[in-house]
């Protein structure tokens, strides 16, 4: 089956839902929050850590990263990417059309695609749509995404309006040669992704070009990078006022913890950003009493507990103090730490969102705890 999804409940307040996608590697609760594990490993975790200690129903894989290493190969013989990195919930893969303008050093963007080198090598590569369908088909995630191009900010009007119609005319490659039935036994389902800066006739007309596609689910590229946040919600807001409500709405690389559930109140179902691991892994902590910067010498003889309102397998567990001397020692325990703690607090602050959801007092409890998500310890 291709994934399926329900409202369990909508908020009246606001546009915030509370659903399910089921997929052929279990069921999602919705609003999410995806860890990301770019290379096929979230960076310092075991897959165990994710499914038993964070249960987290779904993560995210990179077409561009896998591609160059190990290659589509290996991954095809291996049996595609679940039983590879031995991950049985759902994955999906972003395919590239983020990394190879942010990553590699892109040679030159043609009608047909894009031609780029490696960050690792500097080797020549190209990737078209066609390209990229049939390297997330043997990469075998359960949601693959079309081919786009994450326009930068800021950009010009039309430059987005170029770059917008080149992404419509490379969904519709990608549309036709995209096969729901996988090589290895499970069903793939192909999100497209809007585009179109923060022009908002743009963004319109994406929205209402994707909206026709009737796609499973739909996804928001090319914001959260550098725009004030006022204007990411206000594409946001207008482009879920176009995608049909009963389809899940992915806000690609969102966010910090209050991007996040302002975002839900604009209806969006489903989120990913590298900052729980990455910045986690330089010492910045995402707590429920504010943000905490491990390193800092004020930590040194702060034997509480990292946090005690996040519940998972480290964060009523060891101290600050500890903490800050595994990060001032360089000690590799540290990082995994911090990763194990950032994720949990992630995935319970989209688990807590929706539970407010179905309780009816979501807007209320965000814009209460908004201020303190943002706060500095
Ligand atoms: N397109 C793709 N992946 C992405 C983005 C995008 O625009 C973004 C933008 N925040 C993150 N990841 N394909």
């Amino acid at each position: 089956m291709a994934i399926g999804f329900h409202i369990v409940r909508e908020d009246v307040h606001s546009r915030a839902r509370a659903g399910c996608i089921t997929t052929d590697h279990g069921v999602i609760e919705t609003p999410i929050f995806m860890p990301v594990g770019t290379a096929g490993a979230v960076k310092t975790l075991l897959q165990q850590q994710l499914d038993q200690d964070l249960q987290a129903p779904i993560i995210l894989g990179n077409t561009y990263h896998l591609y160059l290493r190990p290659g589509t190969d290996i991954l095809q013989q291996a049996g595609g990417l679940h039983r590879f990195m031995h991950w049985n919930r759902a994955l999906l893969t972003d395919s590239g059309g983020y990394q190879v303008f942010s990553l590699a050093k892109i040679r030159k963007i043609t009608e047909e695609g894009v031609w780029f080198q490696s960050h690792i090598d500097g080797s020549r590569h190209f990737f078209s749509p066609q390209r990229v369908m049939e390297i997330q088909r043997r990469i075998g995630a359960d949601i693959v995404m079309a081919f786009d191009e994450c326009t930068p900010y800021p950009c010009t009007h039309a430059y987005a309006r170029n770059s917008l119609q080149l992404t419509h005319r490379w969904l519709d490659i990608c549309l036709a040669c995209f096969q729901e039935q996988g090589l290895y036994g499970y069903s793939q389902t192909l999100f497209p992704i809007v585009q179109g800066s923060v022009y908002a006739d743009l963004r319109r007309a994406s929205a209402e070009y994707i909206a026709a596609k009737e796609t499973a689910g739909y996804a928001i590229g090319g914001l959260s990078v550098g725009e004030p946040e006022q204007m990411m919600y206000e594409m946001t807001a207008l482009v879920n006022e176009i995608l049909p409500p009963t389809k899940p709405r992915y806000l690609m690389g969102v966010g910090t913890p209050w991007n996040i559930l302002e975002s839900i109140a604009l209806g969006v179902d489903m989120f990913d950003c590298v900052m729980p691991t990455r910045n986690g892994r330089n010492g910045m902590l995402f707590t429920w009493q504010g943000i905490i910067n491990i390193r800092n010498k004020k930590w040194a003889t702060d034997f509480s507990v990292i946090d005690e309102n996040t519940t998972g397998p480290v964060s009523t567990y060891y101290s600050k103090a500890y903490l800050r001397h595994l990060f001032v020692s360089n000690e590799i325990t540290g990082l995994q730490i911090a990763t194990l703690h950032n994720l949990s607090f992630y995935l319970q602050l989209v688990r807590e969102a929706r539970k407010h959801i179905l309780q009816g007092d979501f807007l209320s409890w965000k814009n209460e705890i908004i201020p303190r998500l943002k706060s500095r310890l």
